[in-house]
């Protein structure tokens, strides 16, 4: 039972270890959405926040929402882009930052987890940060 029990976690293994190349080379082509959130300290407590990403949609409207991962609700931290007039690039590419002091990012207690959503008529979600702001 025991030995059977071993070759049946081997074989899971070996699962899951093919599902992440695949995962893997799944990666490597570029998806047709995406974003990309960074945060830079900029001194006296300031961090340049930046959102740069790619969409199939050219010359289009969009604003991003830079959230707080909560467990039950994320949190709404605050919006960049001005309505109706922040608009992707001709090849569908946008990029936009804005300086905001640390204690916008503060979103919980201890470590913070900050996300942000390009909102391009679809919604593109970015990595997540894990700090403490
Ligand atoms: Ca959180
Ligand atoms: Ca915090």
């Amino acid at each position: 039972m025991k030995r059977r029990t071993a070759a049946w976690l081997a074989s899971a293994a070996a699962l899951a270890g093919s599902a992440f190349i695949g995962a893997g080379s799944a990666n490597a082509q570029t998806p047709p959405h995406w974003a990309r959130l960074y945060i830079t300290d900029v001194g006296g407590g300031y961090v340049l926040v930046v959102v740069d990403g790619k969409t199939t949609y050219a010359n289009a409207e969009y604003g991003v929402r830079v959230m707080g991962d909560d467990e039950w609700f994320d949190d709404y931290l605050f919006g960049m882009g001005i309505p109706g007039l922040t608009r992707t690039g001709p090849d569908g590419s946008f990029n936009i930052s804005t300086t905001v002091h640390k204690s916008a990012l503060n979103e919980d207690w201890g470590g913070d987890e900050v996300y942000a959503i390009a909102d391009v008529g679809i919604d593109i979600w970015s990595n997540t940060i894990s700090r403490s702001f």
